[in-house]
């Protein structure tokens, strides 16, 4: 079956394309169904769809090391054009795994290696761009991808906003033009079924599960953070305070799934390129979490602007929050809001109220009301405090709270802990900021599992009185 034309019928015959009035997931009603599902009780044609898909990559000239099928139907045509065709292969695991190395990828890799997607439908691209997304997370390049069949629902613009070329063995107004030759559907149902994919273009959605907001991108900050605290079922921000920035990325793909957000400093990274941040980035939005530069800003306006912006970290290009400290008054908050203006994704920061250390100077009324006042002034920018008691009762504002520890009473630096349920209950803390708890622990993960909880359970006890 080499014919194209051949078996585009014979995946009509096998009910692969249905005409007639659908109600599709998201509950418009289309007048065509598409299910390539069926093709893995038909082996003849299983493998015709991989030969013809391996055909479009030879004369597109795409060069890849590994290919990825998204799952499920893509997964044995990705199968049979790695075996016939000798290319190793990948697997991105819907979910990852609660036990083990929780790997999201399944394969073997190397840095900069680059994987080619393949999927059988388009819509959105929304599936092909979630791979996508995974794969980069891990240091793979993903510059391509093929799909049996485009919807010409705007699949390939949404592709190529991500950096990803689309190729495709067929598109929609192919088949029912084969359809309509060997008079399988009249012209009639082929112009009703072109008038609905007219009517139907996509924009990228935001992806469910609590990993990928592709719309993380515009989703306000502190809207992202309830959804995913409702989603991931965490309030748990990791503080990596760790040297290498290697560490980071590993620890991260790993607690992933456990924190809402990361807290990193960038000036204490032995290896810091824009690279690897660009990398760490791709990880928060695979795995939903924020990105906090604990920065500290508290210089006057025109300095924390390009501390903001210029030198090695170019903060502002990655960090999704930032902390800043309100001492030069409140222009510094002017000066890096203004700094974000052309940056296309949202920013915001944390003020510094309290702090957790003995002796903060901070932790005086005066200097904290005049913290709350530049917040409620700010507060497109301003998400709210790191602070260590519930400075206000407008529930928009986050109140962040380090210097948490589950055994530990403080160290020998002036930090002092409290426990999560201290922290949540006693003190009305909407994060929690945990540290060395975490990172000194004999295993990271499993006692990030444990904050996460505890965190979560103490939060949806007091939420539920
Ligand atoms: O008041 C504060 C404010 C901050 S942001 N006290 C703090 O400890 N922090 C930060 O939280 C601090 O810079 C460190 O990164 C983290 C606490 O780390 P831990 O190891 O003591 O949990």
């Amino acid at each position: 079956m080499n014919n194209l034309e051949d078996l585009v019928v014979k995946l009509f015959d096998i009910e692969a394309f249905k005409f007639g009035s659908f109600k599709l997931k998201s509950g418009i009603q289309s007048p065509i169904y598409i299910d390539l599902r069926v093709i893995i009780s038909y082996p003849d044609i299983l493998r015709s769809v991989a030969v013809h898909m391996n055909e479009i990559l030879q004369r597109s000239n795409v060069t890849y090391d590994s290919i990825c099928g998204v799952p499920y139907t893509a997964l044995p045509i990705a199968s049979i054009i790695c075996v016939d065709y000798k290319k190793p292969m990948l697997i991105r695991r819907k979910e990852t795994k609660n036990y083990g190395t929780k790997k999201l990828i399944e394969g073997k890799f190397n840095q900069n290696d680059r994987c080619l997607i393949i999927e059988d439908i388009v819509t959105s691209g929304s599936s092909v761009i979630e791979t996508a997304d995974s794969l980069r997370a891990e240091g793979i390049q993903v510059t391509d991808a093929i799909v049996f069949f485009d919807r010409q629902q705007n699949g390939d613009n949404n592709l190529k906003e991500k950096n990803i070329r689309l190729l495709r063995v067929l598109t929609i107004t192919q088949v029912l033009e084969c359809l309509v030759k060997n008079k399988r559907i009249t012209q009639e149902v082929s112009n009703d079924v072109q008038e609905f994919i007219r009517q139907n273009q996509t924009e990228l959605p935001a992806l469910k599960n609590g990993i990928i907001e592709m719309k993380s991108s515009s989703i306000p900050i502190r809207q992202r953070f309830q959804t995913i605290r409702e989603e991931k079922k965490t309030n748990l921000c990791l503080c990596a305070d760790l040297t290498s920035l290697d560490e980071i990325i590993e620890l991260s793909k790993q607690v992933g799934p456990n924190i809402c957000m990361l807290k990193i400093h960038c000036d204490i990274l032995n290896d810091f390129s824009m690279e690897k941040i660009q990398q760490l980035k791709n990880i928060s939005r695979t795995f939903n979490f924020l990105l906090l530069e604990d920065r500290k800003f508290a210089d006057i306006g025109n300095t924390v602007q390009l501390q903001y912006t210029k030198g090695l970290f170019q903060i502002a290009t990655w960090a999704d929050l930032v902390t800043v400290h309100v001492l030069p008054g409140e222009g510094i908050v002017q000066a890096l809001e203004q700094s974000v203006q052309s940056i296309d994704e949202p920013r915001g920061c944390l003020l510094i109220a309290q702090m957790s250390s003995k002796g903060a100077l901070t932790n005086n009324e005066d200097y904290v009301k005049g913290v709350i006042k530049c917040t409620e002034k700010y507060s497109d920018y301003v998400i709210g405090f790191i602070s260590q008691s519930r400075l206000t009762t407008d529930n928009k504002f986050i109140h962040c709270t380090p210097g948490i520890h589950l055994n530990n009473t403080g160290d020998q630096l002036g930090q002092q802990y409290v426990t999560p349920r201290q922290a949540i209950d006693g003190r009305g803390a909407d994060i929690l900021i945990v540290g060395r708890a975490i990172t000194d622990s004999i295993n990271r993960i499993k006692t990030c599992e444990e904050y996460q909880q505890e965190g979560y359970n103490v939060y949806e006890q007091l939420r539920n009185i």
